[in-house]
């Protein structure tokens, strides 16, 4: 394959604007601005964005508040006719998206198309969602009487998105927004601007084709901490929901909750495997290697931490270790490399950082030095880390967003659960095993307190159809699918009497 790198003709700004021409997105948008986006694949700048300011915010907010007042009138099921167009439009844009998220996120070419499959994923399941937005009917205890829950559209819902799953969390959010009849203002990272122009523009694309959408229903804001701020502190945004680390959610959650606004939080994750002496070794090496090492380390559901029994630890570790020794780590632009960049200098520095400690604290580390002949030297490609760890201690018990897996010996099942639910995060989690008491034990009220546990997979790659968030300093949010609608609802339970008499519920009397 030709090394694009090497050819002196190639500029990364150059394809970006390609690409960005190709998806619909407008210069003016991206260029002579404020904001400098820079690609983790070769570290150079690829655009300048305008950006929003606080007056900027609160414009945004205002139109989209107007939009929900005719928007929440639109039948749900018209309302999903929107998200099938949007579906269209993905599908149709799939391999530029794909490759924006590549050149901004640094991800495999694979992940890349695959964050935009799970795009398209979400707007099939909100189609599917817009006719089935159901509520209860509930046995009253008068007569006469009919009791029953209604579902309404809830407001502006404030989308904050981080740098790694740039495109698929805000079509998580936006396609169940729209659907159930709420507008959506996204403040994306100030790393990844452009693939949510890109998005904007693919939804534009899909609003004209819709017809009679009113202004605003869905808007990007560009610009750093102050806008999030401005979002998050807006009393018309009825519903915040933000990804990123526990440290920002520490911020955004109670803020929100200060004016008794609705939050949902996707926060960092601390995300454990478990080998157990029953397990299949070959699928767990596999399922290991991706979930550790899969966009190098930087999704919410990386494995961090893995605990293999003793009587198998020989078995697979040294296995694992050659497996990191012999991953291929390259430009994802031009190759097909598994492992793809780093996000920046500051990723790299805290990756090194967590290294050293785990050094100080005893631990063997294979990997993680840098690797600088793929790219130039403004780009951080690392080799993913093992550390084998004598106990759970020091930088084991925080999430370090880079590759690097704590690996520890356990003997007793019972107190291995005790360590895997020993850390603030609480996202994901995983068991290998083919002892179906350990497998049913782990999923237990009294097994992980993930909000998300699997058996013979790893922890990442969830699918749409469920529930995604977790638990403790993960924040407790919901998004994607099972019923994650209904954080982006109100509920009014609902009384009817249709007798001629006033039976007072609890059989209280107030005859007047
Ligand atoms: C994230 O890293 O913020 O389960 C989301 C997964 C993906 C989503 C990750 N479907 O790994």
């Amino acid at each position: 394959m030709k090394d694009e790198l090497h050819d002196m003709t190639y500029s990364i700004a150059r394809d970006t604007q390609e690409v960005l021409d190709r998806l619909g997105v407008d210069p003016a948008l991206y260029t002579g601005g404020t904001l400098k986006s820079f690609s983790p694949v070769t570290g150079e700048q690829t655009a300048a964005l305008p950006e929003h300011d606080a007056a900027a915010v609160a414009a945004a907010v205002g139109r989209a508040a107007e939009a929900f007042r005719a928007w929440r009138e639109v039948p749900a099921p018209r309302r999903g006719e929107l998200v099938r167009l949007l579906g269209e439009e993905l599908r149709a844009a799939k391999t530029d998206l794909g490759r924006l998220v590549s050149i901004e996120a640094g991800k495999s070419p694979s992940e890349g198309l695959g964050e935009v499959q799970e795009m398209i994923d979400i707007c099939d399941f909100a189609v599917g969602l817009s006719r089935q937005l159901y509520g209860l009917t509930i046995a009253t205890e008068r007569p006469g009487h009919r009791m029953m829950e209604t579902w309404h559209p809830l407001g502006v819902v404030g989308v904050i998105s981080a740098f790694n799953f740039p495109v698929a969390v805000w079509s998580w959010n936006t396609a169940l927004a729209l659907v159930c009849g709420d507008p959506v203002v996204w403040k994306p990272s100030e790393k990844t601007p452009l693939t949510a122009l890109a998005s904007q523009a693919i939804l534009n694309r899909a609003l004209a084709r819709f017809g009679d959408a009113p202004e605003g229903l869905s808007q990007v804001l560009i610009g750093g901490r102050e806008v999030g701020e401005a979002l998050v502190d807006d009393p018309r945004v009825a519903l915040v929901s933000a990804t990123g680390s526990t440290r920002m959610g520490r911020q955004v959650g109670p803020k929100v909750a200060a004016r008794f606004g609705r939050s949902i939080l996707e926060l960092g994750g601390n995300n454990a495997g478990i080998v157990t002496p029953s397990a299949d070794l070959d699928m767990a090496l596999r399922a290991i290697a991706f979930g550790a090492m899969g966009t190098a380390g930087q999704r919410c559901t990386t494995m961090r931490r893995l605990f293999v029994h003793d009587s198998v630890y020989d078995q697979i570790v040294p296995r694992l270790i050659k497996a990191y020794a012999s991953v291929s780590i390259g430009n994802p632009l031009t190759t097909q490399a598994l492992v793809g960049p780093l996000v920046d200098r500051a990723a790299f520095d805290a990756m090194q950082a967590a290294l050293e400690a785990a050094k100080a604290a005893g631990g063997t580390v294979h990997g993680g030095e840098r690797v600088t002949d793929v790219a130039p030297d403004a780009a951080f490609y690392a080799r993913p880390a093992l550390v084998e760890m004598p106990d759970q201690t020091g930088p084991v018990l925080e999430e370090t967003f880079a590759p690097i897996l704590y690996v520890m010996r356990y003997s007793d099942f019972a107190q291995v659960i005790e360590q895997h639910n020993a850390v603030g995060a609480g996202l994901s989690s995983s068991i290998f095993t083919l002892d179906l008491r350990e497998a049913e034990a782990f999923l237990s009220a009294s097994g992980s307190d993930c909000g998300i546990a699997n058996v013979n997979i790893g922890t990442s790659g969830a699918e749409i159809g469920g529930a995604f968030g977790g638990e403790k300093e993960t924040g407790g949010g919901r998004e994607s699918g099972s019923d994650a609608w209904k954080g982006y609802m109100r509920r009014a339970t609902n009384t009817i009497n249709y007798s001629r008499a006033l039976p007072l519920a609890q059989g209280v009397v107030f005859d007047i």
